[in-house]
């Protein structure tokens, strides 16, 4: 399996622009030929059908009645089919060179999004909602899609008609073609006034859309909860609430649309109805011949109809517009600079680690660890110890830097951690997460998530023995190949946790981080994992975070943490000479232990 982590050729971020349109065209790169050939078929399809008008004057003034041969009929009639033809296979082949420009920009900018979005910092994921981020990348990014399809197309559809029906008439009768254009000012300022508002309402639309799908999504997510808690009420009248209020923005939205129709319906009525009576008189007088009259009649239309339309265009162009103002607002979001530091060095690391002075807040806000200061030698483990939210994560996610410290140093094997590449950082560092997440596929492919190369069954299976999985793995019908379930349902707290150890050890990291690796495993199990995880630790730096005295007290060094503080730190023993929270800690669990110890005691008995 080789490594994916290219990066597209291309980069979007250039087609960002202030200006839509500009961006939008910036979008295109790479089609724009492919474009602009839609745009001469257009053009030729719309020469094609002024040219069945200008035949037909020439047919009914100069041949009709004037007793010509059947030959010149048999030539005009080709003549006929001949443009229809041309006009239909022009039309049909910008249609699809349009399609094509506008999917492939849609492709790109689908693979584009997803790219970027895997790139982003920790920070802003814990900021943007995961229903925001789905929304925009599907349904912001077909609104892009439809622009390119439908609206831009159109656009210069309509133009063409209207310039080439426009020029024809002209060259016929001067007074008819400025009379056939009299009301187009008002169409455009009519347009103009209704394009602001639609473009307001619909970004109010597609705000409402994405609180929906972030509603439908934390459901989904949560549906256990729900069930739980019994609140399938409280979610259902909450879903209620937000497709109602997306209900009436979209009422709200095509409100504007059915009020701009008829306005621009009887603008352009009225104008065909005055174009028509008043070529029907010059007709009469004479003025202009029959055979320019039909003309006439047949290529105002097609300089009506696109007034109509340019309208209603310029309206829907604002959706793509507005949607592509909010795929932006992804693209500009800064990367997380993966191999930005000078410090990569070819092997590995030693893993001395020394925190000094530390101290770190979330993206601005509250410190949530203050003076932080100890030093883990190569191969050692550093077990932290403290109540819920002390900081012990926030503690261990400065490494693979997740998140920046804000002050004092961190040096790993003596050279400051922000210097480091963050990928070659999180090569060498392991982490079984607190709440490992396993992707719903087979529990080998789980295993194998972060090893880029063929790995051995054996290595497999080794992987698995340390974490105490092998053989709960081999009782199933389907062995290593059973599918997780979404968010691994289908294994047990425990079971998930041990496939996140297997997995990580797989990784074979130099250092190794146990956010909490064994709170859903029993102490008997527990025992298994700490046993195999002995001879696995060896020669690698560990961080362990755990609650049980058990698990932390063959430490090294052992931190006791409060309020983001170090408020103990020392070896077990040195930890039990003296009073403080460890001590404290470690006799109340005894004291449980030896309660249960009795219990089961009497029970035996
Ligand atoms: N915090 C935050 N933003 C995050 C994560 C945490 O503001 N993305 C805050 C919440 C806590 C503090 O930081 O007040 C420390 O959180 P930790 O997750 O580091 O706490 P612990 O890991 O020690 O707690 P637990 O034992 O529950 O895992
Ligand atoms: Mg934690």
């Amino acid at each position: 399996m080789a490594p994916v982590i290219k990066k597209p050729d291309y980069n979007l971020i250039n087609a960002v622009s202030d200006n839509r349109l500009l961006g939008l065209w910036r979008m295109m790169t790479g089609y724009r030929y492919i474009y602009l050939a839609a745009t001469i078929g257009l053009g030729i399809a719309a020469l094609s059908k002024t040219a069945t008008y200008l035949l037909l004057r020439y047919f009914i003034d100069d041949i009709l009645g004037k007793g010509y041969g059947w030959q010149t009929l048999a030539l005009i009639g080709l003549g006929f089919v001949g443009l229809a033809l041309f006009e239909g296979t022009f039309t049909f082949l910008s249609g699809r060179l349009a399609a094509q420009t506008a999917e492939g920009v849609a492709l790109r900018l689908r693979n584009y999004l997803y790219d970027h979005i895997q790139r982003l910092t920790f920070t802003y994921h814990d900021r943007t909602k995961t229903g925001e981020l789905l929304q925009r990348s599907t349904s912001d990014v077909e609104a892009v899609r439809r622009f390119y399809a439908d609206q831009a197309i159109a656009l210069g559809r309509i133009v063409l008609l209207f310039v080439v029906n426009f020029l024809a008439i002209w060259t016929l009768q001067r007074q008819l073609a400025v009379l056939s254009v009299a009301v187009v000012p008002v169409l455009v300022l009519v347009s103009v006034f209704f394009f602001g508002r639609v473009s307001k309402r619909y970004e109010a639309y597609q705000e409402q859309d994405a609180e929906l799908q972030t509603t439908l999504q934390e459901n989904l997510s949560g549906v256990r909860v729900v069930k739980a808690f019994a609140r399938q009420d409280y979610e259902i009248g909450k879903f209620e609430q937000e497709n109602w209020e997306k209900y009436q923005r979209g009422r709200r939205l095509i409100l504007m649309h059915s009020l701009y129709w008829p306005s621009s319906d009887i603008l352009a009525g009225f104008q065909m109805l005055v174009g028509f009576v008043i070529g029907a008189i010059m007709a009469i007088n004479g003025t202009i011949t029959v055979g320019t009259y039909l003309a006439y009649a047949g290529m105002v239309i097609w300089i009506i109809w696109p007034m109509r339309n340019l309208g209603r265009i310029i309206v829907q162009m604002s959706a793509g517009l507005v949607s592509y103002d909010r795929v932006c607002e992804i693209i500009t979001e800064e990367e997380e600079p993966l191999t930005e530091g000078s410090i990569k060095p070819a092997g590995h690391v030693r893993g001395e680690i020394v925190f000094d002075n530390v101290s770190f807040a979330y993206n601005g806000g509250e410190t949530v660890l203050n003076d932080i200061s100890f030093r883990c030698n190569p191969g050692e483990r550093v077990a932290l110890l403290g109540s819920t939210g002390s900081g012990k994560t926030s503690l261990v996610n400065l490494l693979p830097r997740f998140y920046e410290y804000t002050g004092g140093s961190i040096t790993l094997d003596g050279k400051e951690l922000k210097d480091y590449q963050r990928r070659y950082l999180r090569s060498q560092i392991g982490i079984v997460e607190q709440e490992p997440f396993l992707f719903s596929r087979s529990i080998r492919e789980n295993i194998t998530y972060g090893v880029l190369r063929d790995v051995s069954d054996e290595e497999v299976y080794a992987a698995a023995r340390a974490a105490a999985i092998h053989d709960v793995i081999l009782s199933f019908p389907d062995g290593y190949n059973t599918q997780v379930g979404e968010r691994g349902v289908t294994l047990s707290g425990g079971q998930k946790q041990r496939v996140a150890i297997a997995r990580t050890l797989l990784r074979d990291p130099r250092i190794l981080i146990l956010d909490d690796a064994t709170s859903s495993v029993d102490t008997e199990t527990e025992g298994a994992i700490r046993q195999a995880l002995t001879h696995l630790m060896q020669g690698r730096s560990t961080f362990i975070i755990a609650h049980r005295i058990q698990t932390v007290m063959y430490a090294e060094l052992i931190l006791v943490m409060d309020h983001g503080r170090i408020i103990q730190s020392g070896t077990h023993d040195e930890l039990m000479a003296q009073p403080g929270a460890y001590r404290r800690i470690y006799e109340m669990q005894a004291r449980v232990e030896d309660e249960l110890q009795s219990e089961l005691q009497a029970t035996a008995d």
